[in-house]
């Protein structure tokens, strides 16, 4: 017996279903992966989210720069001024990604509302929402948490529509071939504004629940972290007639940076990779032309962060210098760090307290106020991370047993999943009848 409660069968049940209805969209060979924005693979987890939101008779909402939004709403129905507890994540995955960033927090959210719409209704003026938002590992277009940055205000909407994936492809050219209308994109004031708290459940990108024996716990914060391209430009040659002293080989600083990335991480305390690189023309028998390379960083502070970034561009220009290459090091994506709101902390650890086991109460990661669950920050980034610059957010981990992350063996068992779903279902409850809502009119 699983020691599982007939509402948690439940539960596992409605999970292990609707996760077999995402599970084939977008997979490879290798087990991993790619669902990309405005792909096809993207427009058929868009579908699933609008049958999951008819299917609950939510009413389905696509703000102007493609987020989705399934809401549950009080006795006024839609219409009525409404305070909005939010929930929600993202389907987008990197290349190669795991199975669980971004569609746990989704599914979760649907089977949180699942849990509390059995046996509560609403009270007057106030909605409940799942929200879906688009873009957020930024593996097409290449900014991170761009849906989310676009409804806040965080990202220009002209800057964006004119933001090219690797084929060349605009944003707005991808929208339109989508059937969606990029002239909409921008931020969305009254939505912002209508929303009491966001708190998204994500599978942990790390081994720190692990680590403390828990099956939740609460985020407290996310590092600033950023990414940075490098394009080095040489003079492609023969590699087999070209004297060393003749050549302008670009893979050389190229080179320089992926391991000064590395030694400055370890120096300052945070920690950085170069995971992406194109080499042109990548001739076997040939000196290379030119490599495009991104740079991501990350640091518990601002400081350390600047001086990563800083060691990388010094070791890397002095090596392109040496070799007569030239170099163009910029920023392309940037997050301040973020500390998610504490009364929202607050009352997600008091509303968790019951489903702490006792033994995580003293966990390393509690919060000031002897929480119940363990606090855990994280150098991943989130959309939460981005709302929570215009309204309070927080989040919710779900411990990952391998603690990896973007590659097919991140993972999350059922039991764990089913924790995450009621632990989310406590704390939109608590949000959702505890938090004020207008006074029904006269
Ligand atoms: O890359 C990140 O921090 C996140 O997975 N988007
Ligand atoms: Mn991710
Ligand atoms: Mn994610």
């Amino acid at each position: 017996m699983s020691g599982r409660t007939d509402s948690g069968t439940r539960v596992a049940e409605d999970f292990t279903a609707t996760w077999a209805e995402l599970a084939p969209t977008g997979l490879r060979a290798d087990g991993g992966y790619d669902r990309f924005a405005w792909t096809p693979a993207d427009l058929a987890l868009r579908d699933w989210f609008r049958r999951a939101a008819a299917r609950r008779d939510l009413a389905l909402e696509e703000d102007g720069n493609g987020n989705l939004w399934a809401f549950w709403h009080g006795p006024e129905g839609p219409e009525g001024p409404r305070r909005v507890v939010a929930t929600g994540s993202h389907l987008d995955s990197v290349p190669a990604g795991g199975a669980f960033d971004g569609p746990l927090g989704v599914v979760a959210g649907f089977l949180a509302l699942d849990l509390l719409r059995r046996d509560r209704a609403l009270p007057p003026g106030r909605s409940v929402a799942v929200a879906c938002f688009v873009e957020e590992e930024g593996a097409r277009f290449g900014l991170a948490c761009l849906g989310s940055r676009l409804l806040t205000g965080a990202f220009q909407p002209a800057r964006a529509r004119e933001l090219t994936d690797a084929d060349g492809v605009t944003l707005a050219e991808a929208m339109a071939a989508a059937g969606a209308d990029p002239s909409r994109l921008g931020a969305d004031e009254a939505r912002l504004a209508a929303i009491d708290a966001y708190v998204e459940l994500h599978v942990e990108q790390g081994r720190r629940l692990v680590d403390l024996g828990a099956a939740v716990g609460i985020a407290s914060g996310i590092w600033p972290h950023g990414r940075w391209r490098l394009r080095f430009a040489g003079e492609p040659n023969h590699a087999g007639t070209a004297r060393l002293e003749d050549r302008r080989d670009p893979m050389l600083p190229f080179a320089e940076a992926v391991t000064a990335a590395r030694v400055a991480a370890a120096v300052h305390g945070g920690l950085a990779t170069v995971g992406r690189a194109d080499v042109h023309p990548n001739a076997t028998n040939g000196v290379a032309a030119s490599v495009e390379a991104w740079l991501d960083a990350r640091a518990p502070d601002d400081v350390a962060l600047g001086a990563i970034v800083a060691d990388v561009r010094a070791r890397a220009g002095a090596s392109a210098a040496d070799h007569g290459v030239r170099i163009d090091m910029r920023q392309e994506s940037a997050t301040p760090a973020v500390v998610f709101d504490e009364g929202l902390r607050r009352r997600m650890a008091g509303a968790l307290a019951p489903l702490a086991p006792q033994a995580s109460h003293d966990a390393p990661g509690a919060p000031p106020w002897g929480g119940s669950v363990p606090e855990i920050a994280t150098g991943a980034g989130h959309d939460a991370g981005i709302l929570a610059a215009r309204v309070p957010a927080g989040m919710l981990f779900v411990r990952n047993p391998t603690g990896i992350s973007h590659s097919p063996a991140e993972a999350a068992s059922v039991s764990d999943c089913v924790a995450g779903v009621e632990a989310l279902a406590r704390v939109l409850g608590e949000l959702a009848w505890g938090l004020p809502t207008p006074s029904p009119g006269p």
